[in-house]
């Protein structure tokens, strides 16, 4: 199963059969008072120094969130969507909440983006996923639902259903352009909330065999240390199913964690990117 994604100038393949694929987090002011300020100023200057250091840190995709309380979110993804891509060839991500704000960043994007995301309730399927098919793009599901968030993996599986039933049978979306986030919640709220998404990482490997990506830094959420455990949960989670996740290529550790999880499970040919990360670090 492969979800491929692409700039103008570059192809990015998802899949259990390649190097993991680190989805770069920080093109977001999710708590981040100067930045979403800037955002409300019109102002994109932090997101040049966002992409430059995703992008040295190991991101093969960027996340673009433009959610800044009281800002025109969708002028901004239009603009950060172009200003993007004429700074880097890594393919996108549009995350917002907003549909709106989802299709002016698809109309602006060069190439086959992922969209971020679509829950499994039927008016968001309905507003959605006509865009996904539109625009070509691939889509990020969430298995929750407008009664709610569940905590059992059987029910997330359920939802999982759900939303690749109706994203493939009534809009004809290829089930390669689906991608589910099995839902991560943070282990300091209860410790078996990564146990939790785990076994819902392997029921839908079993089941639909389809990519997933979640957000690693909500796990440690609330934590001290919070990147010795995103590099201990990254790799079980690999073990378990997971292809991707929305993390933040800024940190060597969890970065490396996931480069020698890929070295181990036989998804780096000979070692060859190991060898390459290591030498590149000493020159
Ligand atoms: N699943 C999917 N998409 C997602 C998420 C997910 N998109 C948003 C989020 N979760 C992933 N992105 C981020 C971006 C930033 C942070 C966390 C997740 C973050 N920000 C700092 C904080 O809160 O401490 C802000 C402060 C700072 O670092 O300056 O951690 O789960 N599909």
């Amino acid at each position: 199963m492969h979800t491929i994604l692409s700039s103008p100038s570059k192809t990015v393949t998802i899949g259990s059969d390649q190097p993991f694929a680190i989805i770069g987090e920080r093109i977001n002011p999710t708590g981040r008072k100067i930045f979403s300020q800037q955002l409300r100023n019109g102002d994109l200057s932090r997101v040049e120094i966002d992409v430059r250091e995703q992008a040295e840190g190991g991101a093969m995709l960027l996340d673009v969130n433009m959610g800044a309380p009281l800002a025109d979110e969708a002028a901004l993804m239009t603009r950060a969507v172009k200003l993007i891509q004429s700074l880097t060839d890594l393919p996108l991500v549009i995350d917002s909440s907003i549909v709106e704000v989802l299709d002016a960043g698809l109309a602006a994007y060069q190439g086959k983006a992922l969209v971020n995301s679509v829950t499994a309730e039927d008016e968001r399927l309905d507003a959605i996923l006509p865009l996904v098919k539109r625009y070509d793009a691939a889509v990020i599901g969430l298995p929750n639902d407008e009664a709610e968030i569940p905590e059992e993996p059987a029910r997330r599986l359920e939802l999982t259903r759900k939303l690749i039933r109706i994203a493939t049978e009534k809009y004809h979306i290829a089930i390669e352009d689906i991608v589910i986030d099995p839902l991560a919640m943070p282990v300091g709220a209860d410790t078996l909330h990564p146990t939790r998404t785990l076994e819902t990482i392997a029921m839908i490997r079993d089941e639909f065999g389809v990519n997933m990506t979640l957000g690693a830094s909500n796990v440690s959420f609330g934590m001290p240390d919070r990147h010795t455990i995103s590099s201990a949960f990254l790799p079980i989670a690999m073990s378990h199913g997971l292809t991707s996740a929305i993390m933040d290529a800024r940190t060597p550790q969890a970065v490396r964690s996931v480069k020698a999880a890929d070295l181990v499970l036989g998804r780096d040919e000979w070692g060859a990117s190991w060898i390459a990360g290591y030498r590149a670090r000493q020159a």
